[in-house]
């Protein structure tokens, strides 16, 4: 656990097409993670593969690659207090329809193959995952909030 731990947050094409950017934007902030990188992206097939690479055998992964590659999906990156297990948790499980009602996925979703959002399961994923979707690098800042949340 460490207070300057980080987290990639990825709204997947079906929030975005769905409205649903605010409102998983404002649970970061209202939680009180501080935002550090924040982009809309067309990917492409091979940006994604590279995403998910973990799950290249899976007989799923042709359609996860179709299904990113739809529209445009929102990265961004939370930076707090147990950032990667905190951010989990508020998405809720992978499949929606066990996911706890007050989660993202509890809240607006149905299906495993539409769940909304990703967020990482590592720290050490986080720091390949952010690395990948901002190879420019983050924005650096003071938050006037730090000295009231971690
Ligand atoms: P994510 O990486 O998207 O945050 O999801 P996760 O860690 O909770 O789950 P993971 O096992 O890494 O799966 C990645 C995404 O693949 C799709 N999926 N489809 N049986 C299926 O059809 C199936 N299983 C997984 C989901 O979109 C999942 O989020």
């Amino acid at each position: 656990m460490s207070v300057s731990e980080r987290t990639y947050i990825m709204v997947k094409p079906d929030g975005v097409q769905r409205g649903l950017v605010g409102n998983i934007l404002g649970r970061f902030e209202q939680r009180g993670f501080k935002l550090i990188a924040l982009k809309l992206v067309h990917a492409t097939p091979e940006h994604l593969e590279q995403h998910y690479i973990d799950l290249k055998g899976k007989s799923f992964f042709p359609g996860l690659i179709k299904y990113m590659a739809s529209g445009p999906v929102v990265a961004m990156v939370w930076e707090g207090l147990d950032a990667v297990k905190t951010g989990r948790s508020m998405l809720g499980a992978t499949n929606p329809l066990a996911s706890a009602p007050g989660t993202i996925r509890g809240d607006f979703a149905l299906a495993v193959g539409r769940n909304i959002c990703h967020g990482s399961d590592s720290v050490e994923n986080a720091e390949k995952e952010i690395k990948l979707w901002f190879p420019e690098g983050v924005v650096q800042y003071t938050n006037d909030n730090s000295k009231w949340i971690f």
